[in-house]
C-alpha cells in the first residue's frame, strides 16, 4: 500500500494489519473486525502502523502501565521523522504541553485544578446553568422545525449544550462558539486537506493563547483564570500549560459529549420498548447513559500512548518506540467483560456501569462528571418535551461523518411530535 502522508513507507510494516478506514460508515463492522484481529491487533492509521488493544482487561492492564507515556518523542516513527506534521492524525497526539500530553507527577501538576474544578459536588453549582441552557435549546428546537417539521437534533441542540457549558466553564465568550464549532469540525474531518488542518490549529492557539492573556490581566471567575492562579506542586502553570490545558478542555468537551447525547436518542429511538421502560418509570436514565457509553462509545480509538520499554501481552510485544490506540468502541463489546450478548444495547445489563469509556488510571477522563450531568439533564428534558420525537429519516440513513477516532454523525433529522 502506498503511503501518502509520511516522508517514507515506515519499515517493517506488518501485512495482515486492520486498515482503519477514514469514510467507515459501518462501525460494528470495524469493530467486530478489530476484535477478530486479536487483544492487541496491529492497525495501519493511513499508512502509518500502531499496536491497539481491543480488550478490557488488557486495555485496563496496560492503561495502568508507566512504561505506556504519551510524549510523541517516545515514539520512533516521529523521532525518525517518518511521521511528520503532514500525517493527517498528527492533531489528535502532538498537541502542545497540556495534561493530555504528559506522564507522571508533572501530569499531576498539569490536572489537579481541572479535576477539582470538575468534581461532582463542585458541578452541582453549575447543574441551573446546564438547565437553563438545555430549556432554551429546546425552545430552539422547537422553532427551527422546517416546512415539514424536521429540524436537525445534532446541529440545533446535541451541538450547542456541550460548547455553551464548556464555554461557561472555561470563559469563551457565546460569541465565539460558532467559530470553534466550525474549526474542530473542520479539525476531525479528515476531508480537510492536512495544509488546511494544520493552519486552523494555530489560529487556535493564536485564539487561545489571547484568551489566556486577557485572563491574566483581569482574572474572572472561571477555569482558565483559576489554571494561571494556581500553583499546584509549587510551580505555577506556564501560559503554553494553561493554554494547553483550555484546549484540550474546549476539544474534548464539546466534541464527545455530542456523541453521547446523540448516541443515546438513537438507541432509544431504535429500542423503543427501552425507550418505554424510562419513560414510565421503569429504568432510569442513567442506566441509558452508562449503557450508552458502554455500547456505543462517542471516542472510538483514542491516540496514543508510545513504549518506553518491550511489553508483553499474551502472546504479543510491544517494542519500545511503538504506538498503542486504545479502541473504545472494541472495548465496550467485549464479550469477556460484558457477556455473550455484548453487542446488544440492553439498559438493564448488570454490567452496564463497568465499562471503560472515560478510559482508565491517570489519565481518566476529567470530564466524565461533567458529561453525565450534561446527559442526565439533556436526555429527560429533551423526551419530556417531546415524547413523540422520533427520527425524520429510517436509522440507515444516518451518516457518519468522515472521522477516525469518533463516532460522530453528520446530522441526525428529527420529528418532534
Ligand atoms: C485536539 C486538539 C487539541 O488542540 C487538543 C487536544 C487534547 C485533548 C484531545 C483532543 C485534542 C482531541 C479529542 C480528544 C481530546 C481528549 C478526549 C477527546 C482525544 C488532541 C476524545 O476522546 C475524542
Amino acid at each position: 500500500m502506498n503511503c501518502p502522508h509520511t516522508a517514507a513507507a515506515p519499515a517493517g510494516r506488518s501485512t495482515g494489519a486492520v486498515v482503519i478506514d477514514p469514510m467507515v460508515q459501518d462501525l460494528d463492522g470495524e469493530t467486530a473486525r478489530l476484535r477478530d484481529a486479536g487483544v492487541l491487533a496491529r492497525i495501519d492509521l493511513l499508512g502509518v502502523p500502531a499496536w491497539t488493544v481491543t480488550r478490557h482487561a488488557e486495555a485496563r492492564q496496560l492503561l495502568l502501565d508507566q512504561r505506556l507515556v504519551k510524549d510523541i518523542g517516545a515514539w520512533e516513527l516521529w523521532r525518525s521523522g517518518v511521521v511528520t506534521r503532514a500525517w493527517p492524525l498528527i492533531g489528535m497526539i502532538d498537541a502542545g504541553r497540556s495534561m493530555f500530553t504528559v506522564d507522571g507527577a508533572e501530569h499531576r501538576r498539569l490536572r489537579t485544578k481541572t479535576s477539582q474544578a470538575l468534581t461532582p459536588r463542585r458541578l452541582e453549582a453549575i447543574r441551573p446553568a446546564i438547565e437553563e441552557f438545555t430549556e432554551e435549546l429546546l425552545d430552539q428546537l422547537e422553532a427551527g422545525r422546517d416546512e415539514n417539521g424536521v429540524v436537525d437534533l445534532k446541529a440545533v441542540f446535541a451541538q450547542p449544550l456541550p460548547m455553551k457549558v464548556v464555554g461557561m466553564l472555561m470563559g469563551v465568550d457565546e460569541s465565539q462558539h460558532a467559530m470553534l464549532t466550525r474549526q474542530y469540525k473542520a479539525f476531525f474531518s479528515m476531508l480537510t486537506p492536512q495544509d488546511e488542518r494544520l493552519v486552523l490549529l494555530a489560529e487556535l492557539d493564536v485564539f487561545y493563547a489571547e484568551l489566556v492573556r486577557e485572563r491574566t490581566a483581569r482574572p474572572a471567575d472561571d477555569l482558565t483564570s483559576a489554571l494561571i492562579l494556581a500553583e499546584e506542586g509549587g510551580e505555577p502553570l506556564t501560559e503554553e500549560e494553561v493554554v494547553g490545558n483550555l484546549k484540550a478542555m474546549v476539544a474534548a468537551g464539546h466534541e464527545t459529549t455530542i456523541g453521547l447525547v446523540l448516541n443515546a436518542v438513537r438507541a432509544l429511538l431504535s429500542h423503543p420498548d427501552q425507550l418505554r421502560m424510562v419513560l414510565d418509570g421503569e429504568a432510569d436514565w442513567d442506566a441509558v447513559i452508562e449503557e450508552t457509553l458502554r455500547w456505543d462509545t462517542p471516542t472510538t480509538h483514542l491516540l496514543m500512548r508510545f513504549a518506553t520499554e518491550d511489553i508483553t501481552v499474551g502472546d504479543e510485544v510491544i517494542r519500545e518506540g511503538e504506538g498503542v490506540v486504545i479502541s473504545y468502541r472494541a472495548i465496550g463489546r467485549d464479550i469477556e467483560q460484558h457477556g455473550p450478548d455484548a453487542d446488544a444495547f440492553d439498559i438493564t445489563r448488570p454490567t452496564r456501569n463497568r465499562h471503560m469509556t472515560f478510559g482508565h488510571g491517570p489519565h481518566i477522563c476529567p470530564g466524565a462528571a461533567l458529561s453525565r450531568v450534561e446527559a442526565a439533564t439533556a436526555l429527560p428534558a429533551l423526551f419530556g418535551r417531546f415524547p413523540g420525537l422520533r427520527l425524520a429519516v429510517p436509522d440507515e440513513e444516518i451518516t457518519k461523518l468522515p472521522v477516525m477516532t469518533q463516532n460522530d454523525m453528520a446530522a441526525f433529522p428529527v420529528l418532534l411530535d
